[in-house]
C-alpha cells in the first residue's frame, strides 16, 4: 500500500475500535485476572508529542495488548498532567492563562497521541488541572495535614531566579533549575513541608521486595542515603548550651579538636562573642548567597571564622574552639559537626588553614601531617580505647558516651522532606486558612475543592508570593471554626503531589464523592506493569511510594507500594547524541507517522534495539521497518497464489512463536520483531510447497503475533485473511514444544570465560540439562580439575558459563 492507503487503513480501524469501544475495560469484570497497565502520562507542555513519549507508548500498549491476548482483562488508562510549571511557563511564553492554554494543548496532545493507535481507555482519563481532580489532591494533603505529615516551617529553600519559585532537592540538577537550567540560589522562607523523612527506612527497606530495574533502585537508596552513627554531645562552656553533633566516625571523638556550626544554625547568635560578632555576621550573609553544591565541593578552598566560643569535648573535657563555616549545612544531621583534622579531609584542609591542632587517633601508616588517614587501624591518644581496633571502638566509645548522658547510636538520612509549596497560579491552592484568633485551620473536607480562580495576571510576583497574594476576592474569606476573618494559603502545592496519586483515581473517574473507590481499588491496584523513561526516579516514583504508604498506613488502602513491577526505557539518541533543540538532533513524530504510518513508527522504535538500553534512532530503519509491514501485505494479498504444494516441516512457526513469546515477556522487542521478519521471509521461501491450510495457519499467526506491535496493519490484515472482528480479542499463538524437541541449538560452554565446548542440546534446554551436559563434557572436565563450581551464567540458548575456583 502506498501513504495514502496507510494513512487510509489507520484511520479506518482506529474509528472501528472507537465504535465499537473495542479498548473501554469493564473493570467489574470477574471473569478473568486483571492487569492494569500504567505507563507514564504526559506534562502537556508546548511542543507537543516527543518521539520518547512514542517509544514509552509503543512499548507499553504492546506489553498491554500481549496481556490481553494472553487473557487478561487489561486496564490501560491515559490522562496529562496537566498543571504546574511545566504548563505555566509555557502559557507566559505564549501570555495566554494557563486555564485558557491547557486545554488547548490537552486536545492537541490527545489527537496527536490518538494517532498512535494505542488502546487506552479514554473513559477514564485524568487531568490533573480539573476541578473534580485537584478536589482529591487538596484532600490528600488534608490527610496529611491530619496525620501530621504536612508542617509549616521556615527554612532554607532553592529559590529559582527566572521561575520565581522555590523548587524541592529533586528538581535541582547540577544545582540549576530543572526547567529552565538557571543557577538556583538559597533562600528563607515559611514553607509547607510533606514529612517523607518520617518514612526514609521504609523507603528504603521495602525497595527490596519490588520487580525493579537495578538502577532505580539502586538511585533511591543513594537519594535516601542511609548513614549509621552516632550523635555525640558537645557543651558550650559559656551558655552551658548542648549541641549535637552527627558523625559516622565516634571512633574519633578523642581527636575533635574544634567544633563547626552551619552559620545558619539557632545557636550561632547566641554563643558569639562581642569581638567576633562582625566576623560572624559577614560570613553569615556570604554563606547565604552560595549554592549548596559549592559548599560540599572538596576543591572549594575552606572558609570560616572563630565565633568566640568554646565547647567541651565529652571524651576528653578538652576546650575546643567553635568555629563556623560554610562546609557544614544546617539541612544534614544536626547541622553541627566534631571536626577531626586527622581523619576527614575537609577538617584536615580547614585545620592546616587556621592553625588548628590535629591529633591522631586511629594509627596511621605515614602519619596524618600531610593527609588525613581515613583507613582503618588501631586507636591511639584516646584513653581506656587506646589499642582496641577502630571499628569495635566505633560501638565502645558512643555505648561509653551513652551511659553518662552524652551520646547515642542514631541513623541519618541524606533524604529531606519534600517541600510542597509553590508560590504560583497553576496548580491546586493549599487548603489552609489563617485565622487570628485560631490559626492555621484546614479547609473542612466537604468546602473541597479550594478553586482556582482565573485572574488576569497570572505572572509570578518574585516577592515570595503567589500571584493569589494579590487577589482580594480569593484570599479574603470566614475562619471555618470561629466565623471570624481569615485569610487563605496562596501558595499551590507542587506538581509532584498532583502526579503521586493518579493512578488511584484512573480506576475511580466515575466516583465524584471519594477519590478512590475502596471495592474498585481492590480489585484494581496495585499497578501490574508501570513503563516510562528514565527522569523520574527520584521525583515521582519516590513520592508516589511515599503517598501510598501514606494512605495504607491511614486505612485507605490495603498495599503499601503502588507499582509491583517497573520497567523504564532507554533514551533515544539522534545522530550519534542526545536529542536537544539546541543539537537540531530533534525526531519529530509526526513526520515520521505522516511519512510511513504510526505502525511503521510505532515498529521502528521497538526494533531500535533492547529497550531498556539507549538505542540510536535512523531514518533508514524507519525506512526498513515501513517496507517489512508492505511485505506482509503482499503475502497476504497473494495467498491464494500459492499453498499447492505437498506440505512442508512447520518447525520454524513453533520457533517464532516461542522467540516472539519471550522477547515481549523480556522487553527485547527487538528481537520477536526480528523473529517475526524472519518467518515473513520463511512463509516467502516455502509457500509454493506449503498446503492450503498450512500457508493459512502461518499467515493468521503471523498476524496475531504482530497484533500487540503494529496493532492497525495486523487488523488489516487480519480482515483481508478472513478473520473475525478484531484480531485484538484473539488469543495468543501456542506453539507446540513437541515440535521443537527434535530442534536443537548450539550451546557455547566456557569456564571461567573461556570457550572449551559447544555443545548441541535440545531446543529450550533449561539450565540444569544445561549444566549437567557441560559437566559431564571432557573438554571441560578438564578445565576443572577437581576445583568446586563457584558460580554459573546462563544464557538460554546460547551460553553457559561455568566459574570455578
Ligand atoms: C567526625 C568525623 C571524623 C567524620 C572522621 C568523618 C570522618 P555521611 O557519611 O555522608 O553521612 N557531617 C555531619 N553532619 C554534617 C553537616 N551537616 N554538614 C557537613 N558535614 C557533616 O557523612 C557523615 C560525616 O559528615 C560526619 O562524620 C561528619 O563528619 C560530617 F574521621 O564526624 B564526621
Ligand atoms: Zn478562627
Amino acid at each position: 500500500p502506498n501513504n495514502n492507503d496507510i494513512h487510509a487503513i489507520e484511520a479506518k480501524w482506529r474509528q472501528r475500535w472507537q465504535q465499537t469501544q473495542i479498548y473501554k475495560t469493564d473493570l467489574r469484570d470477574e471473569s478473568k485476572p486483571k492487569y492494569y497497565n500504567l505507563m507514564e502520562f504526559p506534562y502537556p507542555s508546548g511542543e507537543g508529542l516527543h518521539v520518547g513519549h512514542v517509544y514509552t507508548y509503543s512499548g507499553a500498549d504492546t506489553n498491554g495488548r500481549y496481556r490481553r491476548m494472553r487473557g487478561y482483562n487489561v486496564f490501560e488508562p491515559m490522562g496529562f498532567d496537566a498543571f504546574g510549571i511545566h504548563s505555566e511557563n509555557y502559557a507566559l511564553k505564549l501570555g495566554i492563562n494557563p486555564m485558557v492554554l491547557t486545554q488547548r494543548t490537552v486536545s492537541r496532545f490527545r489527537e496527536q497521541m490518538n494517532r498512535l493507535g494505542c488502546m487506552w481507555d479514554w473513559s477514564h482519563e485524568v487531568n490533573t488541572s480539573q476541578p473534580n481532580y485537584y478536589k482529591w489532591t487538596q484532600w490528600l494533603f488534608l490527610q496529611m495535614y491530619k496525620a501530621g505529615l504536612a508542617v509549616r516551617k521556615s527554612a532554607p529553600v532553592n529559590w529559582c531566579p527566572q521561575c520565581l519559585t522555590v523548587l524541592a532537592n529533586e528538581q535541582v540538577i547540577n544545582g540549576r533549575c530543572e526547567r529552565c537550567d538557571t543557577e538556583v540560589i538559597q533562600r528563607e522562607m515559611v514553607q509547607w513541608f510533606f514529612k517523607i523523612t518520617d518514612y526514609a527506612e521504609r523507603l528504603l527497606n521495602d525497595l527490596d521486595k519490588l520487580d525493579w530495574p537495578e538502577v532505580s533502585k539502586r538511585l533511591q537508596r543513594n537519594w535516601i542515603g542511609r548513614s549509621e552513627g552516632a550523635e555525640l554531645i558537645f557543651t558550650i562552656e559559656s551558655t552551658g548550651d548542648k549541641v549535637p553533633v552527627f558523625t559516622t566516625r565516634p571512633d574519633t571523638v578523642f581527636g575533635a579538636t574544634y567544633v563547626v556550626l552551619a552559620p545558619e544554625h539557632p545557636l550561632v547568635d547566641k554563643i558569639t562573642t562581642p569581638e567576633c560578632r562582625e566576623a560572624v555576621q559577614a560570613y553569615k550573609e556570604a554563606t547565604m548567597r552560595e549554592r549548596e553544591i559549592e559548599r560540599l565541593s572538596l576543591e572549594k578552598e575552606k572558609t570560616g571564622v572563630f565565633t568566640g566560643a568554646y565547647a567541651i569535648n565529652p571524651a576528653n573535657g578538652e576546650r575546643i574552639p567553635v568555629w563556623i563555616a560554610d562546609y557544614v549545612l544546617m539541612t544534614y544531621g544536626t547541622g553541627a559537626i566534631m571536626a577531626v583534622p586527622a581523619h576527614d579531609e575537609r577538617d584536615h584542609e580547614f585545620a592546616k588553614k587556621f592553625g588548628l591542632p590535629i591529633v591522631e587517633v586511629v594509627q596511621s601508616p605515614e602519619g596524618v601531617e600531610e593527609q588525613a588517614y581515613i583507613g582503618p587501624g588501631q586507636m591511639k591518644n584516646s584513653g581506656q580505647f587506646d589499642g582496641m581496633p577502630n571499628e569495635e571502638a566505633k560501638k565502645a566509645i558512643t555505648d561509653w558516651l551513652a551511659e553518662r548522658g552524652l551520646g547515642k547510636h542514631t541513623v541519618t538520612y541524606r533524604l529531606r522532606d519534600w517541600l510542597i509549596s509553590r508560590q504560583r497560579y497553576w496548580g491546586p491552592p493549599i487548603p489552609i486558612i489563617y485565622c487570628d484568633n485560631c490559626g492555621e485551620v484546614p479547609v473542612p473536607e466537604d468546602q473541597l475543592p479550594v478553586e482556582l480562580p482565573y485572574i488576569e495576571n497570572f505572572r509570578p510576583t518574585g516577592t515570595g508570593k503567589s500571584p493569589l497574594a494579590l487577589v482580594e476576592e480569593f484570599y479574603k474569606t470566614e475562619c471555618p471554626n470561629c466565623g471570624g476573618p481569615a485569610v487563605r494559603e496562596t501558595d499551590v502545592s507542587d506538581t509532584f503531589l498532583d502526579s503521586s496519586w493518579y493512578y488511584l483515581r484512573y480506576p475511580s473517574t466515575e466516583f465524584d464523592d471519594r477519590p478512590f473507590d475502596r471495592d474498585i481499588t481492590r480489585k484494581w491496584l496495585p499497578v501490574d506493569s508501570y513503563m516510562g523513561g528514565k527522569e523520574h526516579i527520584v521525583l515521582h516514583h519516590l513520592y508516589s511510594r511515599f503517598v501510598t504508604k501514606v494512605l495504607y498506613d491511614l486505612g485507605y488502602l490495603e498495599f503499601d507500594e503502588p507499582f509491583t513491577r517497573l520497567r523504564l526505557h532507554g533514551i533515544i539518541t539522534h545522530l550519534g547524541a542526545k536529542m536537544s533543540k539546541s543539537r537540531g538532533n530533534v525526531v519529530n513524530p509526526d513526520e515520521y507517522i505522516e511519512k510511513y504510518g504510526a505502525d511503521a513508527l510505532r515498529t521502528y522504535l521497538l526494533f531500535m534495539g533492547p529497550y531498556e538500553d539507549d538505542n540510536e534512532f535512523s531514518v533508514h530503519g524507519v525506512q526498513g521497518v515501513s517496507r517489512f509491514l508492505n511485505r506482509l501485505y503482499s503475502l497476504v494479498d497473494s495467498r491464494h497464489d500459492y499453498g499447492n504444494g505437498p506440505g512442508v516441516d512447520m518447525k520454524m512457526l513453533h520457533r517464532t512463536i516461542d522467540r516472539v513469546t519471550r522477547g515481549i515477556e523480556d522487553l527485547k522487542y527487538h528481537t520477536s520483531i526480528a523473529a517475526l521478519m524472519e518467518m515473513s521471509n520463511w512463509i516467502a521461501d516455502v509457500r509454493s510447497e506449503m498446503t492450503k491450510e498450512q500457508l493459512d495457519t502461518a499467515l493468521k499467526n503471523l498476524v496475531l503475533m504482530l497484533a500487540p506491535i503494529a496493532p492497525h496493519t495486523a487488523e488489516e490484515l487480519w480482515e483481508r485473511l478472513g478473520g473475525a472482528y478484531s484480531v485484538h480479542i484473539q488469543p495468543w499463538p501456542e506453539y507446540d514444544p513437541s515440535q521443537l524437541v527434535e530442534e536443537t541449538v548450539t550451546i557455547v560452554v566456557q569456564v571461567n570465560g573461556k570457550v572449551r565446548d559447544k555443545l548441541e542440546l535440545p531446543y529450550n534446554v533449561a539450565q540444569e540439562e544445561a549444566q549437567r551436559a557441560a559437566l559431564e563434557s571432557e573438554k571441560v572436565r578438564a578445565h576443572l580439575d577437581g576445583k568446586s563450581v563457584k558460580n554459573v551464567i546462563w544464557v538460554p540458548g546460547k551460553l553457559i558459563n561455568i566459574v570455578v575456583g
